[in-house]
């Protein structure tokens, strides 16, 4: 290219850029959100965008609603609009209103750039199908199948973790996250598609999906460029910037994975067809496999009642792999991550809890007898209220609305409004953690660890719209989180396992532990912030008391 196209694809961007600024301002003057209260803007750049990834995550914004009212606004990058309310009738409307409240692009783009068609990212129509294909794989029958291999690699890293502690007398420090985020790729890859990444034993090679997975992942949690970021807001960049994300040792990731990804898949099919066969010779085969998602799915999707153009193709089914692991591993081991913290903060939350599991005769439990214990219920449900890891969800208007509220809201010229008129295009922030942790909501001791508060919940926390114990964990609505059961089947089985194994104590000062404020909390060390999530912790061995 010669100096004279140069400055003309110059001048070419240069004017694109200016006509979308000049639409968004002039959309902002006639703007029905221009009046509703919120902080000051502090740069016309980046909005108030850098103050809130600089705060603790929802601290800012929890400031702003006491000082401004429930229902304030704040500006994005390029001082794009952002409506954030913890206003419960409002955030049930847009929750139940997924086909117009969608996930922004800036949500969207890496993640669709890594999983693909996934039901993480699809939208509309596409996703109501993958939806219905997926729902009977996370079903209670389905969890029920599952347990067994919560149970069986929960009692494995219970197992690592003893020889660490003999190895070094009779307690031993050691950062849980490593062993909580290796069981739950464990968990994921049988469960999900019945593949043993088998990460948890330290003696043998990674296998090579491991290592594509953790190509793919390191991709996906570094920093965006900034012609990705532009890309989000200014579509003439879109194409621009997936070329340049398409990098070598990313393709050749997703390559191997299709490769290994879709002889997954044909096995799965196998074994469905031999199953039928065996099913038609009344014959049983106990040791048959076909107990994880990614059978029952397909499964569901080789079913007569699916019509031929309702059925998911090759590449929406491989998706759903990658969407199972990204969506069902780090949330699940931060969560329990937490969990611990938790307990380790409550001692005698930790010590009455392990009475309770004590109490149960075995050491592989079923997923009834998971169910049935009210105290591990309790610090389950506590600790998901108090440490979302999905802190907050972005959703952006896709078409102009009208949002009905509980309580109304008064705008800077002092008049009072009983709904939200909001622009197509506006985005809007739903505070997960804040309303979990809502003092209006919960009452005065929201921020306390305290199980003992599910035995009686205040009535105006029933009203929260979540899919699962009245809050927001998993959000609610049609893209409410498919897996919550799995997690929480999951979760139980590991906090079975190790409070009944190991007393927990925090191996350093609780006040150096801060959550971080990527797409998933994590438990990170103050001042050790770029070794990633850590939790370290000394294991006391424990045997129940029979
Ligand atoms: C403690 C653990 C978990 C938490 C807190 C959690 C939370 C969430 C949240 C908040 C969403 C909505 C995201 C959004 O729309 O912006 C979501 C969606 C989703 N989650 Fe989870 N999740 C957890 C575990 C899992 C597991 C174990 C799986 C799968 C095995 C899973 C699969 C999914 C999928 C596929 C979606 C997309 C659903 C849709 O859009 O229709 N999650 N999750
Ligand atoms: C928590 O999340 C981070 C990144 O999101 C991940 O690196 C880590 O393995 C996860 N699990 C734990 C237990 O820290
Ligand atoms: C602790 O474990 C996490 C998860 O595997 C890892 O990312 C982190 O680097 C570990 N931290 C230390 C200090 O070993
Ligand atoms: C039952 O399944 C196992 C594992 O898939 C297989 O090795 C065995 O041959 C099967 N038995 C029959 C009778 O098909
Ligand atoms: C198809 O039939 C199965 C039972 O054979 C049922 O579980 C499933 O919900 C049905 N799917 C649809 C979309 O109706
Ligand atoms: C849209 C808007 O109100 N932008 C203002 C943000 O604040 C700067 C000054 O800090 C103003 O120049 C912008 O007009
Ligand atoms: C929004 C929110 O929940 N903020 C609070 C979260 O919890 C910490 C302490 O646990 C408080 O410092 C925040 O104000």
């Amino acid at each position: 290219m010669d100096l004279f196209h140069v400055a003309w694809l110059g001048a070419i961007l240069v004017s694109l850029v200016l006509w979308k600024l000049f639409k968004q301002v002039s959309a902002r003057q006639i703007s029905p959100l221009r009046d509703i209260p919120g902080p000051p803007n502090v740069s016309w750049l980046w909005g108030n965008s850098k103050q809130i990834f600089k705060a603790d995550v929802a601290v800012l914004q929890e400031a702003w609603t006491q000082q401004f009212g429930s229902t304030i606004k704040y500006k994005d990058f390029l001082s794009n609009d952002v409506l954030y309310t913890v206003d419960l009738r409002a955030i049930n409307h847009i929750l139940t209103h997924s086909n117009e409240y969608r996930k922004p692009e800036i949500v969207r783009f890496k993640l669709a750039a890594l999983l693909g068609e996934g039901l993480l990212c699809v939208e509309g129509e596409q996703h109501r199908q993958q939806r219905r294909v997926m729902n009977p794989a996370f079903g209670p029958a389905q969890i029920r199948e599952l347990t067994e291999i919560f149970v069986e690699k929960a009692v494995q890293l219970r197992d690592v973790w003893r020889q660490s502690v003999c190895k070094d007398g009779n307690s031993a420090c050691i950062n849980v996250s490593s062993g909580l985020s290796k069981m739950a790729f464990d968990v994921i890859g049988l469960a999900g598609f019945n593949y043993d990444f088998d990460s948890l034993n330290s003696q043998k090679k990674p296998s090579e999906l491991t290592n594509a997975f953790k190509a793919l992942f390191s991709q996906s949690t570094s920093k965006p460029s900034i012609l990705q970021v532009l890309s989000c807001y200014v579509p003439f960049f879109r194409p621009i910037a997936k070329a340049g994300s398409v990098q070598k040792s990313i393709s050749i990731a997703h390559d191997l994975m299709k490769h290994v990804g879709l002889q997954i898949i044909r096995d799965s099919e196998a074994d469905i067809m031999r199953m039928a066969e065996l099913k038609n010779t009344h014959k049983k085969n106990e040791t048959m496999q076909g107990r994880d998602l990614l059978t029952v799915l397909i499964k569901a999707n080789m079913d007569s009642n699916i019509s031929e153009s309702h059925r998911l193709s090759d590449e929406e089914v491989l998706a759903q792999i990658l969407t199972f692991l990204v969506a069902g591993h780090d949330t699940t081991s931060n969560g329990t991550a937490w969990a611990l913290y938790a307990l380790s903060q409550a001692q005698h939350v930790q010590q009455k809890l392990r009475e309770e599991l004590w109490s149960v005769p075995t050491d592989n439990p079923t997923m009834d007898e998971l169910l049935e214990l009210p105290y591990l219920d309790a610090v389950i449900r506590e600790t998901l209220r108090l440490h979302a890891p999905v802190a907050m969800a972005k959703r952006v208007a896709t078409k102009d609305d009208i949002i009905p509220l509980q309580t109304p809201y008064t705008d800077t010229r002092g008049k009072v409004h009983d709904s939200i008129k909001i622009p197509q295009g506006t985005y809007v922030d739903i505070p997960i953690l804040a309303i979990n942790r809502s003092k209006a909501l919960w009452g005065e001791d929201a921020l306390a660890f305290k199980p003992e508060r599910w035995d009686s919940i205040p009535t105006d926390v029933q009203s929260i719209p979540g899919v699962w114990g009245n809050m927001l964990s998993f959000l609610g609505g049609p893209r409410s989180c498919i897996g919550y059961r799995f997690s929480i089947i999951e979760m139980k089985a590991l906090i079975f396992t190790l409070i009944r194994g190991f007393e927990f104590e925090l191996a350093v000062p609780a006040s150096s532990i801060s959550a971080s404020r990527g797409l998933v909390q994590r438990p990170r060390v103050r001042g050790e912030e770029e070794q990633g999530a850590q939790l370290p912790m000394l294991l006391k061995p424990c045997t129940p008391r029979l």
